[in-house]
């Protein structure tokens, strides 16, 4: 993007002090994120993001999701003695006031203050990291438990494999570019799971697992460590929903305890670690347990199964419809993706029996 226009959107943004520069950041696969630096040490730094309108059909009510959750959580942090400027997210209004801008294009900005000293990883490199991150995130929907303002559901059917089938279905019978018949083997990996997810997702539908506010995007790389590696704050709150809590742990071990890439290329690196699931479990459920009915605790190891499974659908249902959702780097990326997935979900499923007892003992 153009330095110019960047620095312009800044100024559309009630920002303190002068800004002096603006540079892409991070590798995300939906938004586009920006830093913007300011002249002096005393005025913060931002982050301004171009949000996929293709995606967020509706900005206002995400950003105002985002706000309900931030002041919610802000709040929480001052009760508890702690600061809340490092410790939950700053959105920053417009000019106008808005918590967002929408362009001549009609492209949606925000921007949010950048928290300084922060520590990010793209793997969890260690136990203790994982046991943080599982503590980080049982304290923010523990934070957020007796929210009682409902959010918007901005993404229907975000987490939710029956609507996950119904686009899956309409995509397979459409086969936009004719990529279905190279991936037969991968879409029988989708169906001959189909009837056991259906009957997980029975259980979400006749509340014997509830809603709650949850994250729905707890890679590791959405959470920013202190020096010491304690969680300091959980970012990337564009998904902020209310939705089953094992989402929010399953998505977690899709990230934390993938030995490999995401995206590797090299099935063979890609396995559950089990010191990292233990301890990320551990952490999650230290804050966790005190608000987690019977029936969340027996299902917990399974929301490792039906995210990753999940991700699979996401990534192969991308590749046959021909990219139009995730960022990719190659003509193959997300079938790239999607096998990498696969194989986290075969060692995970092989290590089931023992996931579900380890929960068990955890929650005592
Ligand atoms: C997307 O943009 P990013 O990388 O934070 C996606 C997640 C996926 C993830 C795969 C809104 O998150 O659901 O799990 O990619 N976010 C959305 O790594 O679809
Ligand atoms: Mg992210």
């Amino acid at each position: 993007m153009n330095n110019d226009l960047l620095m312009e959107l800044t100024s559309q943004f009630q920002l303190k002090g002068v800004v002096c520069c603006v540079k892409p950041l991070g590798e995300g696969f939906i938004n586009d994120t920006f830093i913007v630096k300011t002249e002096s040490q005393d005025t913060p730094n931002y982050i301004l993001q171009r949000k996929n309108k293709n995606i967020f059909t509706d900005v206002p009510a995400m950003m105002n999701n985002i706000l309900k959750v931030t002041s919610h959580l802000k709040n929480k942090v001052i009760a508890q003695g702690g600061n809340p400027d490092r410790e939950a997210m700053t959105i920053i209004p417009a000019q106008d006031g808005k918590y967002y801008f929408q362009d001549v294009d009609g492209e949606f900005w925000a921007v949010c203050e950048f928290i300084n000293d922060n520590i990010t990883y793209q793997s969890a490199e260690t136990p203790e990291l994982a046991y943080a991150g599982g503590k980080g995130i049982g304290k923010f929907q523990n934070m957020l438990s007796d929210m009682k303002e409902p959010l918007v559901d901005i993404l229907p059917g975000f987490h939710n494999i029956k609507v996950r089938y119904e686009q899956w279905d309409a995509v397979i019978a459409k086969d936009p570019v004719g990529r279905a018949k190279e991936v037969k083997e991968e879409i029988e990996w989708i169906e001959s799971r189909r009837a056991k997810m259906m009957e997980f997702w029975s259980l979400v539908e006749d509340g014997t697992i509830p809603s709650r506010v949850t994250h729905n995007d707890t890679k590791i790389n959405n959470i920013l460590f202190d020096e010491k590696g304690d969680v300091l704050c959980v970012i990337d709150l564009d998904t902020v929903l209310n939705s089953p809590v094992l989402n929010d742990y399953g998505d977690a071990l899709r990230s934390y305890t993938n030995t490999g890439l995401e995206d590797d290329e090299n099935l063979g690196n890609v396995t559950m670690d089990w010191d990292i699931f233990k301890a990320y479990t551990e952490g999650y459920l230290s804050e966790s347990k005190a608000f987690l009915t019977e029936s969340e605790i027996d299902w917990l190891a399974f929301g490792g199964l039906y995210i990753t499974y999940e991700q699979v659908l996401r990534f192969l249902m991308d590749y046959i419809d021909g990219d139009n959702y995730y960022k990719t780097k190659s003509e193959k990326h997300n079938l790239v993706r999607t096998r990498a997935q696969y194989a986290l979900l075969k060692s995970m499923e092989g290590q089931y029996e023992q996931m579900k007892e380890c929960v068990l003992s955890l929650a005592k």
